[in-house]
């Protein structure tokens, strides 16, 4: 049985080389890639959000353990695919202006890419306008928004927005998600669909390409 608790720790504490020798072994014990990466990095991550909060962990801190679960995230990624035919439809993905948080939405970009479709990662900090133009260089048909402060919420609206003036609203179907981020407030600010998580996420996107 992979001891969740100890990757858990092993994050918190920054001991790197410890915390891939812990996901290697339990994926040799046979744990699937999705409860490490949700039983034991994710859940790592939320003691690091709340030690960061307490001013327990301080951001230099807090960036080596973003680094630790992304490089954990690399050995994980070819485990994690979703099943499933190519599905048609270009998707931009970013995280919106004035957020730098990029872990949860590199995991959608990738969780949607071994579904088969074609992923634009646009990166973090990205201005409505750019998702506006790369909408149009990309021929996107589903726009992906991610956010991860309460702060940035505002950027998805004013993102949505920017969409419906430049009069691609038709053209597109807008996804939102982030830790913040509710159903309700993606219908508020008129986006099309919301995801809590990078699997269903990427469900969504499938169903709205289809
Ligand atoms: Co930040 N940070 N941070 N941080 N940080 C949070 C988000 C926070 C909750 C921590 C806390 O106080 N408890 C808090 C926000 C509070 C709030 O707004 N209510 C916070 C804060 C305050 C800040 C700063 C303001 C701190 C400061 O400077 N004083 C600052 C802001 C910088 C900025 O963005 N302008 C800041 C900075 C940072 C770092 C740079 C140090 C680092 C980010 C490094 C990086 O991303 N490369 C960082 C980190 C690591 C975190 C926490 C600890 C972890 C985030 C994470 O990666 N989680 C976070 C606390 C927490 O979340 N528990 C915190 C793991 C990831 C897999 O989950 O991103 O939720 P998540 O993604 C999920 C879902 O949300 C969803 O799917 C993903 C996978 O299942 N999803 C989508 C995400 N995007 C989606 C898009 C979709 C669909 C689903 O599109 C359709």
């Amino acid at each position: 049985m992979t001891d969740f608790n100890k990757i858990k720790e092993t994050l918190v504490s920054l001991d790197v080389q410890h915390l891939i020798e812990l996901v290697n072994e339990a994926l040799k014990k046979g744990t699937s890639a999705v409860d490490i990466l949700n039983d034991g990095l994710i859940a790592g991550m939320d003691i690091v959000g709340e030690k960061m909060e307490n001013e327990d962990m301080f951001i230099p801190e807090v960036l080596m353990a973003a680094q630790a679960m992304s490089q954990c995230v690399e050995i994980l990624k070819p485990l994690l695919g979703d099943e499933g035919s190519s599905t048609k439809g270009n998707v931009i993905i970013g995280t919106v202006k004035g957020d730098l948080h990029d872990i949860g939405k590199n995991l959608v970009s990738m969780m949607m890419e071994s579904a088969g479709m074609e992923v634009y990662n646009l990166g973090v900090d990205i201005a409505p306008e750019d998702f506006v133009s790369q909408i149009r260089e990309k021929n996107a048909q589903i726009v992906c928004l991610s956010a991860l402060l309460t702060t940035t919420m505002p950027m998805m609206k004013l993102t949505v927005d920017a969409i419906v003036e430049a009069g691609l609203r038709d053209q597109v179907k807008i996804l939102v998600g982030g830790a913040p981020v509710t159903q309700e407030f993606a219908d508020e600010i008129g986006a099309d669909g919301f995801a809590a998580d990078a699997g269903s996420a990427s469900k969504l996107a499938k169903k709205l390409a289809a």
